[in-house]
């Protein structure tokens, strides 16, 4: 009877203290995601890839993201061209830029809410309305309080490159205090149940 409790203690305090998380799934750009925020392209919560492509060569693209808790999200830009090379920024919902990386593997702490990520071959830039670089790959310039308004390319001359690319997105979530509250009040009646079947 302990036993039987003891898994429906655990089962319960499993679902309280952990959000049930969506299958993850692919999202495949199916008509080009646009260059501009109100053009993005909504991907559904609970993605944990996004299959696409910059084609023509010069295309670039931004997908919007949605996350309903806070987390250290990890992307990774893969691709299949010799000379692709990838530059990935991302911007809050407000379009202010959080992060400008010529990696192609990065990590950025995000809270629940909107954010968008865009896709680009090297050497590209985004500014804001006026034309002001805002976040360079370059020089790693980063203005967080400028908006995004556009995109310069090719800043350094050379070939444009593209093609196909696969981003892949892992959280790790962060636990808020309530869930750590409820694990440890979990924890503390599976403890007490066992001292219970011991006596
Ligand atoms: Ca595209
Ligand atoms: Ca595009
Ligand atoms: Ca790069």
């Amino acid at each position: 009877m302990y036993k039987v409790i003891l898994h429906v203690v655990i089962i319960v305090v499993l679902l309280m203290s952990c959000e049930l998380v969506a299958w993850a799934f692919t999202y495949t750009e199916a008509t080009d995601a646009g260059q501009s925020l109100s053009t993005a392209l909504a991907v559904p919560s609970g993605a944990n890839s996004i299959i696409g492509a910059l084609s023509p060569v010069g295309d670039i693209d931004i997908y919007r993201l949605t996350f309903g808790t806070s987390a250290n999200l990890t992307i990774r830009v893969t691709y299949t061209d010799t000379y692709f090379d990838s530059d990935t920024f991302v911007f809050d919902s407000a379009g202010h830029p959080l992060g400008n990386y010529d990696a192609s593997l990065f990590t950025v702490a995000i809270t629940p809410g909107t954010y968008y990520l865009a896709v680009s071959d090297w050497n590209t830039a985004a500014t804001d309305d006026s034309g002001t670089t805002i976040a360079d790959d370059r020089y790693n310039i980063l203005d967080t309080s400028a908006v995004f308004g556009g995109w310069v390319m090719n800043e350094d001359g050379g070939a444009l490159n593209g093609g196909p690319y696969f981003i892949s997105l892992s959280t790790a979530t962060v636990p808020e205090p309530s869930s750590i509250l409820l694990i440890v009040l979990g924890a503390s009646t599976v403890a007490a149940l066992r001292i219970k079947r011991r006596n």
